[in-house]
């Protein structure tokens, strides 16, 4: 499928009716959601940091854009989550602490609830014990997200944090994160994207 540039755009440009409702039309004639999460949504927010990163925006066409990107995630999350399946088990997800970034660690969300997984979603700016007291609420697996090379570094303090607790799997993601640096922080697996997270989630509860 070939980018919506409607969509693309209206996103870019922090648009949040025109998102919306393009979002919606698209969903109205049975177009692939997930194709235009991966085309179009996506690459809009890919080309938003690239700006930010060329001081061409700024931190607040940061935020309507993300603000744009949610309207349509609201659109298309019933269609990225109806399963109707038994939760396979339960896990826990969290942006961890100092960072804010929370549409990927949504999606993944989505998507695992998608695949018939009872989430408890923790929400942004998350302390290591606040991802223990999901360990003792029978969670199994704990996901963390950073989107900072600043905060990725606390990912480490939640697995220290985690130490013994070998009933629990750590999965970490997250732009700045990469395999090497799970292995090198003892978390049990990295997840590149919303998909390869819900493949890693099945692997480890023995569903693949
Ligand atoms: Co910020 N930001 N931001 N930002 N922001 C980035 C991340 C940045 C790369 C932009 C840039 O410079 N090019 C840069 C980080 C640089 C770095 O550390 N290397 C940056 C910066 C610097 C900042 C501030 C420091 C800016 C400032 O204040 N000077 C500040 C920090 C605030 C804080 O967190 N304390 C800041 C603030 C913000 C906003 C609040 C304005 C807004 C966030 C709004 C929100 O999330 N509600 C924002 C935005 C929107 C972005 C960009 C443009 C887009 C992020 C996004 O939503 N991407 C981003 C640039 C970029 O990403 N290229 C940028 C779309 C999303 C679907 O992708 O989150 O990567 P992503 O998730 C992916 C994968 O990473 C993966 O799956 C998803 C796709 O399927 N994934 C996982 C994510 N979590 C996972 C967990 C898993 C598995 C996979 O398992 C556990």
């Amino acid at each position: 499928m070939a980018r919506n540039q409607a969509l693309f755009d209206a996103i870019l440009g922090g648009k949040r009716k025109d998102a919306a409702r393009i979002t919606q039309e698209c969903v109205d004639a049975n177009i692939n959601v997930q194709e235009l999460l991966n085309e179009s949504m996506i690459p809009a927010m890919r080309e938003m940091g690239d700006r930010f990163s060329r001081n061409e925006v700024f931190v607040p066409e940061m935020l309507i854009a993300a603000r744009a990107m949610k309207a349509g995630l609201e659109i298309i999350e019933p269609l990225l989550v109806q399963s109707g399946m038994e939760p396979r088990a339960r896990v826990a997800i969290g942006t961890v602490k100092g960072d804010l970034h929370d549409i990927g660690k949504n999606l993944v969300a989505m998507m695992l609830r998608g695949a018939g997984y009872d989430v408890l979603d923790l929400g942004v700016d998350i302390e290591a014990d606040k991802f223990a007291e999901a360990a003792d609420q029978g969670v199994k697996i704990i996901m963390l997200s950073a989107l900072l090379t600043t905060t990725m570094q606390y990912m480490k303090e939640v697995v220290d944090h985690l130490e013994g607790r070998n009933d629990i799997k750590i999965i970490i993601g997250g732009a700045p994160v990469t395999a090497d640096y799970a292995k090198e922080i003892g978390a049990h697996a990295y997840g590149r994207d919303a998909n390869d997270a819900v493949k890693i989630v099945d692997a480890l509860v023995g569903v693949a």
